[in-house]
């Protein structure tokens, strides 16, 4: 099946821009640590597709990839990262707090845990207000272990809150894998458990992932209830070896071996949301649409 170009467009854009700042964190250009999300692109371009203009976006530490795919200009989030007063926040949230509610984004936390009640807040008062919107709210696999996690859903169940809860599973919390640190939790049973929709997506396929978030968005609305959306994805750019030799995915930090080539594949399959569009996009539009992208991107920046 073919898809608009204009999906593509938005995930190479938001590869592209993160190489960018990649490069220039590796020279050492930023003050505060900035959490890449190469690999996370079809899942954060899903949600912002899915987003009315009433509806509201909270997001934990890492949020580069939502702030870049809601902000209409990367110069500003950069800037912002590089705490100059042209930044999109004005140099006051930098990257782990990075907000920017004229687009949506209404608030972010360095917190682990911490979106999510302050998620089912605003979730609240778009009910008391009786306003249209729903708010989504993103958390990754590590920071569902706070309590705040299932607090919030209680909250938004019991108090009818709209509130679409996207948990971001990379297997990864700092430096131990999901595996090694504890338990298995199964969201499909937990999501049953409080009588609320769940669905899971993987493979990285954009233009599945923005009908399906479409989708809940507007059964979450409807119902009033909130709902979970899993994704399982790769955080790409591996940055160290551990002393048995294995190698840790990086938390925060720059991606060393991240390299333009003709087109900016980090891995060949589909735990790359780039790779994977080539199912629905011709290599060939692809590789035009990455040039006119990274053009766009530098002249910004010009
Ligand atoms: C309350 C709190 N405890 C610990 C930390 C340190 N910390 C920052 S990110 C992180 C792990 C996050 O894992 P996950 O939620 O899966 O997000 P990912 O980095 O994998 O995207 C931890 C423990 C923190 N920021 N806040
Ligand atoms: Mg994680």
């Amino acid at each position: 099946m073919m898809g608009s170009t204009e999906i593509a467009q938005q995930v190479l854009r938001l590869r592209l821009a993160q190489m960018l700042i990649n490069e220039r964190y590796k020279s050492g250009e930023f003050k505060i640590p900035i959490h890449l999300a190469m690999g996370h692109e079809a899942i954060a371009i899903a949600v912002s597709r899915a987003m009315t203009t009433d509806d509201q976006l909270v997001l934990p530490h890492r949020n580069i990839h939502y702030n870049l795919a809601r902000a209409a200009r990367f110069k500003p989030v950069l800037d912002e990262f590089l705490l100059n007063a042209s930044g999109i926040a004005g140099a006051r949230l930098g990257s782990m707090n990075l907000a920017n509610p004229g687009d949506g984004v209404r608030y972010s936390s360095s917190i682990l845990g911490n979106a999510l009640p302050v998620a089912a807040g605003i979730g609240l008062g778009l009910r008391v207000k009786e306003s249209p919107g729903i708010v989504f709210v993103v958390t990754g696999d590590g920071a569902i272990e706070e309590g705040a996690f299932v607090e919030t859903l209680t909250f938004m169940r019991t108090y009818d809150v709209s509130g679409l809860v996207v948990v971001e599973n990379n297997g990864w919390s700092m430096s131990t894998t999901i595996a090694q640190r504890r338990c298995a939790i199964h969201l499909d049973r937990l999501a049953e458990a409080f009588d609320i929709p769940y669905r899971r997506v993987t493979g990285n396929d954009v233009y599945a992932y923005v009908r399906v978030l479409q989708e809940v968005r507007d059964q979450t609305a409807r119902d009033r209830r909130p709902a979970i959306v899993e994704v399982d994805l790769h955080t790409l750019g591996d940055w160290r070896a551990d002393p048995d030799g294995r190698y840790i995915n990086y938390h925060a930090g720059p991606a060393p071996t991240v390299e333009m080539r003709t087109w900016p594949v980090l891995r060949e399959s589909h735990e790359d949301p780039v790779y994977a569009l080539m199912d629905h996009v011709d290599m060939t539009l692809l590789q035009g649409i990455a040039d006119e992208q990274l053009a766009l991107l530098k002249a910004e920046l010009a």
